[in-house]
C-alpha cells in the first residue's frame, strides 16, 4: 500500500519502539511520570514557552485551549478552511459554548491578514454581537494545502489583537514542516501565541500525542481539562517515549517528505483534467481539483485503491500527503496509475 492519505498514518519507528520498550513511566495523573515530565520540558524548551501538556490529540489540545481562552456566548475567529471550525465535530459549541465566524482568505492561501481579521472581530458592541474571545491561527493550514505563515505575519496579527486584548490560539498541528519550508524556528513561528498546539502524531511520526503549550497557569488550567474531558493518562509515559524521538529526531527529516510532495505535484500538474496551484504546495500536502477530469474525485480515488495506493477525496479535490513511510518511487508509482486513470 502506498498511503497518501495522511500524515497520521505513519508507523513508529525502530527508534521509537525501542524507547517505548525501555521508557520509565509513573503515574502521569499524578504527574509521576518521569518520560512524560522529560517530553513536557523538552517541548517547552523547543519552543522557549513556560510550559507544556501531552495531550492524547490535537483536536483535545485545541479544544482545551479554546475552553481555556474563551467564556460561553464568545466568538472565536478562524480562516473558513480552518480544522477547528471543519474537522473537530463542533466541539467549540458542545464543550465551550462559543460561536465559531469564519473568515475568507481572499488571496486563497488560507493565511488571513490581520485586515481580514479586524473585520470579523465584535470589540466594546455590548448588546448585540457576540464578543471575540479568541483568534485561532492554522501553521501549516491543512485544507488550504499545507501553506505557511511566516514568523512576522504571525506576530503582526498577536501584537494587534492583543492591543484589543484578545488571544491567539496557533493550531500548529504541522508546525515543524512550516519551520522546514520556512527555514526558521517553530519558537519563532509561535512567539507571540498565547497558546500553541502541535501534532507528534503527524509528520513527526509518533503514533499518539500533542502538545499544548503556554504560561504555567494556563497549562495547570489546562491540566485539569484535561481530565474533565477524559485525557487523564496514566503510565503514558510509553507513549511520551515515542513522542520524545519524534521530537528529537523527526523533524531533521521533513524536508524530503516536502521534497516528495513538490515531485508530486509537479507531476500531477501536468495530467489531463487536473488543476493544481504549484506555489501553493509549500510543504508536505498535494490538494488538486479534478472537476474538469473525466472522473469523479471518489471515482478516482477508488481507482486507486484498487491499485493500492490510498488518497482522500474532499469535494471536486483530492489531497495526497506525503511523510516518511512514502518514497521518490512510491510517488512515481502513484503518477503512473493517476496518468492511467486520467488518460
Ligand atoms: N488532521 C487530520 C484530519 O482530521 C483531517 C489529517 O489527516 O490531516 N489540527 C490540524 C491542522 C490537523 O490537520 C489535525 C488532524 C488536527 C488538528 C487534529 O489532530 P488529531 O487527529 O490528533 O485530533
Amino acid at each position: 500500500m502506498i498511503d497518501l492519505r495522511s500524515d497520521t498514518v505513519t508507523k513508529p519507528t525502530p527508534a521509537m519502539r525501542k524507547a517505548m520498550a525501555e521508557a520509565e513511566v509513573g503515574d502521569d495523573v499524578y504527574s509521576e511520570d518521569p518520560t512524560v515530565i522529560k517530553l513536557q520540558e523538552k517541548a517547552a524548551e523547543v519552543f522557549e514557552k513556560e510550559a507544556a501538556l501531552f495531550m492524547p490529540t490535537g483536536s483535545m489540545g485545541n479544544q482545551v485551549a479554546v475552553k481555556l481562552h474563551t467564556q460561553q456566548g464568545d466568538e472565536i475567529v478562524i480562516e473558513e478552511r480552518g480544522h477547528i471550525f471543519n474537522y473537530e465535530m463542533g466541539t467549540p459549541s458542545v464543550v465551550s459554548g462559543v460561536l465559531i465566524r469564519p473568515v475568507k482568505s481572499e488571496n486563497g492561501t488560507g493565511i488571513l491578514t490581520w485586515q481580514e481579521i479586524n473585520s470579523a472581530l465584535h470589540v466594546n458592541q455590548p448588546y448585540y454581537a457576540c464578543p471575540t474571545g479568541l483568534i485561532c491561527l492554522e501553521n501549516s493550514h491543512n485544507l488550504a494545502g499545507g501553506s505557511v505563515m511566516t514568523a512576522n505575519q504571525c506576530e503582526y496579527i498577536c501584537d494587534n489583537a492583543h492591543q484589543l486584548k484578545i488571544p491567539v490560539h496557533l493550531d500548529g498541528a504541522r508546525i515543524f514542516n512550516a519551520s522546514v519550508a520556512l527555514n526558521t524556528t517553530v519558537a519563532d513561528l509561535s512567539k507571540r501565541c498565547d497558546s500553541v498546539q502541535f501534532c507528534l502524531s503527524k509528520g513527526l511520526g509518533a503514533p499518539v500525542g500533542s502538545i499544548l503549550l503556554g504560561k504555567k497557569d494556563f497549562i495547570e488550567e489546562a491540566r485539569v481539562w484535561r481530565k474533565r474531558l477524559g485525557g487523564g493518562m496514566r503510565q503514558v509515559g510509553v507513549l511520551a517515549a515515542a513522542g520524545l524521538v519524534a521530537l528529537e529526531e523527526s523533524r531533521f527529516t521533513l524536508f524530503n517528505d516536502h521534497e516528495h510532495a513538490k515531485q508530486l505535484a509537479e507531476g500531477v500538474a501536468n495530467l489531463k483534467g487536473v488543476k493544481i496551484d504549484l506555489e501553493g504546495v509549500q510543504t508536505n500536502i498535494v490538494i488538486f481539483d479534478v472537476s474538469e477530469a473525466n472522473l469523479s474525485s471518489i471515482e478516482i480515488c477508488e481507482k486507486l485503491e484498487e491499485n493500492d495506493i490510498l488518497a482522500i477525496p474532499f469535494g471536486t479535490q483530492i489531497r495526497m500527503v506525503t511523510h516518511y513511510d512514502v518514497s521518490q518511487e512510491d510517488i512515481e508509482t502513484a503518477l503512473s496509475e493517476l496518468n492511467k486513470i486520467l488518460s
